[in-house]
């Protein structure tokens, strides 16, 4: 994608931080009139860019906004390839949705959707995910991996891996993950992914990494219903954080471990997984389509399925579903 008038203006001031920048050579660079420099300098502003502006001398970019367009996010980039590509919105019904069409429509593997804001963001099972504006993290990732359907859990465990070693390396806290894929930090939920997969029987065409991490939100903004089961990193960390350089984290893991899967397959990736869920003996009550199991938790297998063994001593197999722990 070419870049924006915009994107090129803020690339221009941030190549020289320190000094004016005039006009005269904005306009020349970008083959647009000094008067639409302007035009745009003062979009920009609204935006939330505090930009000087001198008559005699031009242009300086004083301070950028926590936004996660492609200006502020790709020049801190540290992937080598995903990411390259940004759709930015800022608002949109869900960057899940808008992903899976963008790779119906060819969209290359690593590029991403990224919303200031869903106006239907959702959960699996048709359940709906809070995403106020300006303040989280609404991220769709696409994937093209050549494997079989019967592997894509795998990546919904990736995914969920490379989530939590971010936050852990981002904030220092240790989130564990609940099978399949809730992020949590105590026993409330900061992150949750929603992957999505488009295939025929024996090949995977595409996987949508729909990935939703509470970042800058206060405690007291969640809705009711889910405030007592609900966190974000600024309220775990008690200081509002740079959302940009979360996305800078949360990318590059995402990228190392989709790399590690694709080279040695799932059990590096089990194996991390096992240890940020610490499944094993745990009770637990799934509901998995309608039905209600509770036992104990053995392990997951090697697709990532849930094994439990039943009171009556009898292993169970659970491919998807909801799962409580008991805290007795
Ligand atoms: P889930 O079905 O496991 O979790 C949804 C449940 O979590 C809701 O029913 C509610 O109880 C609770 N919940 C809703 N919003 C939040 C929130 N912001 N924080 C904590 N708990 C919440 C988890 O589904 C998968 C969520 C994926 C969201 C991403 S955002 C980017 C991408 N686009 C999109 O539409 N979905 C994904």
């Amino acid at each position: 994608m070419k870049p924006s008038t915009d994107e090129e203006i803020l690339r221009l001031l941030r190549e020289h931080p320190s000094t004016f920048l005039s006009g005269e050579v904005i306009s020349h660079h970008l083959k647009v009139t000094r008067t639409s420099v302007w035009k745009r300098v003062r979009s920009l502003r609204a935006l939330g860019y505090e930009i000087e502006a001198s008559r005699r001398l031009g242009y300086r970019l004083v301070r950028s906004p926590d936004l996660l367009s492609p200006s502020e996010v790709k020049p801190i980039l540290k992937t080598k390839w995903m990411g390259k590509t940004i759709h930015y919105f800022h608002t949109i019904d869900s960057t899940n949705s808008e992903a899976y069409q963008l790779a119906l429509r060819g969209g290359r593997e690593g590029e991403v959707v990224i919303a200031e804001s869903q106006r239907k963001g959702r959960g699996r099972l048709g359940r709906h995910w809070f995403s106020p504006s300006f303040s989280n993290l609404y991220l769709s990732v696409i994937l093209r991996p050549k494997i079989p359907p019967y592997q894509a859990s795998l990546i919904t465990l990736m995914a969920a891996v490379a989530t939590a070693d971010a936050i852990e390396k981002f904030s220092g806290l240790h989130p564990t993950i609940k099978w399949p894929n809730d992020i949590l930090l105590g026993n409330c939920k900061v992150a949750g992914l929603l992957n999505e997969i488009h295939s025929e029987m024996d090949r995977v065409h595409f996987v949508i990494l729909g990935m939703g991490v509470n970042l800058n939100i206060d405690g007291k903004m969640f809705p009711r219903e889910i405030r007592a089961v609900a966190t974000s990193l600024k309220k775990e960390m008690g200081k509002p954080i740079s959302r940009k350089l979360f996305l800078q984290v949360l990318l590059k893991e995402l990228e190392d471990w989709y790399e590690v899967f694709l080279k040695e397959g799932g059990a590096s990736v089990l194996k991390a997984w096992r240890g940020w869920a610490q499944i094993e003996g745990k009770k637990v009550k799934v509901t998995s389509f309608g039905e209600t199991v509770v036992g104990k938790a053995v392990d997951v297998d090697p697709y990532g399925a849930l094994i439990l063994k039943t009171g009556d001593g009898e292993q169970k197999r659970i491919v998807a579903g909801d799962v409580e722990y008991d805290r007795k």
